[in-house]
């Protein structure tokens, strides 16, 4: 009997049997298939990630398991995410070529993408461990950032392009559900799949699930995750999903794309990087090591937000698509300074948003299910939870009293102060 093949959840020995008669792979990796060296390379919480390298050249084959990974078959996922993360690639590619890796392969039974193997590149969260100094990190990421967001909204295409977009994404259910849980409610329940550094964070983690403020800005901000399909987001854009060299920014991995909030992706890098600016300390050998770097993080974050502010208004002042803010209404002087006004005010809001999801982002990761390298590396736990309370008082401001700052520059200044005090006050 022939027929296609059922799922199965490929492994280094059986990955080039099946996938040896794939015209897709032979082209790049080359015919002979004795000849591939098989690597599983993944880290994630979700799938196998194997590097397949031959004669000809690599690529990166993942693949969606019907699970969670970092939990179990006990927490059933779809397969579907996989078409999702696609759909995503083909969209980032449009407008930033240059900042994802290139699709060569889809195969919808066994749940797989075949991309381009990223080589030198490391994984961010790494190399901000280490220390490394990535200069064009804040430029690449404001450039991703701004045209993915602006291309996809309602100011960058069609009303009805942007329509059957959503429509598309809108089936990423069991992702976008994995969100609305891990980052905006269980920090904040006694929930089982919860841990954090105990003891040391005992006493914390009860005043965060006792913290009503915080509770409603966390469960406001979940509200617009769910509601406000402003553009296609990458959905979980941390700082495991970059990889860098001194040189290039990647985003990798928008298998949690949908259509939601600007913010929760700006915030995504802002929280990471906070998170990783406030791991520096557990990282350091002598005190005071790694102040210079610190200093070069915060930077990041400044150029970051500057730059996509800079650029997404540039998009916009240039943007034809747009069934929004129809040039012929604004051709006069009053006209100009209105849509100018509209624009600062729109920045604004997406300013307080994104902080607001930086904060969710950063006290999930010491609260909930899913840690961080950054955090979980400092092996004395006295010495990470230091670093964890400072990391949360940040993250209770940027969630709870977002409005209150003027500017980046002003949530740097709080990062700074807070990184301070000894002991942290939270
Ligand atoms: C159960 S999945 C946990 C986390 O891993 C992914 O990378 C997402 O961040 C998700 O929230
Ligand atoms: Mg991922």
């Amino acid at each position: 009997m022939t027929g296609k093949l059922p799922f199965e959840a490929l492994s280094v020995e059986t990955l080039a049997p099946r996938l040896g008669a794939n015209e897709a792979l032979c082209a790049i990796i080359g015919r002979d298939t004795s000849a591939w060296k098989v690597r599983e390379v993944g880290d994630g919480n979700l799938n196998f990630v194997f590097v397949v390298q031959g004669p000809r050249g690599g690529v990166v084959v993942k693949q969606a398991l019907p699970y969670v990974r970092l939990v179990g078959e006990s927490w059933p996922l779809s397969l579907t995410r996989s078409y999702f993360e696609q759909q995503a690639l083909i969209a980032e590619a449009k407008v930033v070529p240059q900042h994802v890796p290139r699709l060569f392969h889809a195969d919808e039974t066994l749940s797989l993408t075949v991309m381009a193997y990223l080589t030198p590149h490391v994984i961010l969260r790494k190399g901000l461990i280490r220390g490394t100094l990535y200069p064009h990190l804040a430029d690449h990421m404001a450039t991703f950032l701004a045209r993915t967001l602006f291309s996809t909204s309602d100011l960058g295409q069609p009303a009805a392009d942007k329509k059957k977009h959503v429509a598309l994404f809108c089936a990423n259910i069991e992702l976008c559900k994995i969100t609305e849980d891990l980052v905006f409610t269980d920090p904040w329940l006694i929930a089982e799949a919860n841990r954090w550094t105990s003891p040391q964070l005992d006493a914390t983690a009860a005043a965060v699930r006792a913290d009503s403020q915080w509770k409603r800005a966390a469960q406001e901000l979940k509200l617009k995750f769910m509601g406000e399909a402003q553009a296609l987001i990458h959905g979980d854009l941390h700082s495991g999903s970059i990889m860098v060299t001194e040189r290039e920014t990647y985003a990798i991995d928008p298998e949690f794309a949908f259509y939601g909030p600007m913010g929760f992706d700006v915030g995504a890098v802002i929280g990471n990087l906070y998170l990783a600016y406030f791991a520096q300390a557990g990282h350091e050998a002598v005190s005071g090591q790694r102040d210079a770097y610190c200093e070069w993080i915060l930077s990041t974050v400044e150029s970051l937000w500057t730059l996509f502010d800079q650029r997404f208004r540039a998009l916009w002042v240039n943007g034809t698509a747009s069934d929004a803010f129809p040039s012929t209404l604004f051709a006069d002087s009053l006209g100009r300074e209105a849509i100018a006004d509209a624009q600062i005010a729109y920045m604004r809001r997406l300013f307080v948003d994104s902080l607001g999801f930086a904060g969710c982002k950063m006290t999930r990761r010491i609260l909930g299910l899913a840690h961080v390298e950054d955090l979980e590396s400092i092996a004395d736990p006295d010495r990470r939870s230091i670093c964890e309370k400072r990391a949360l008082r940040l993250a209770r401001l940027l969630t709870v009293e977002a409005s209150r700052f003027a500017d980046i520059a002003a949530a740097n200044d709080a990062a700074r102060a807070i990184r301070r005090e000894t002991p942290p006050s939270l």
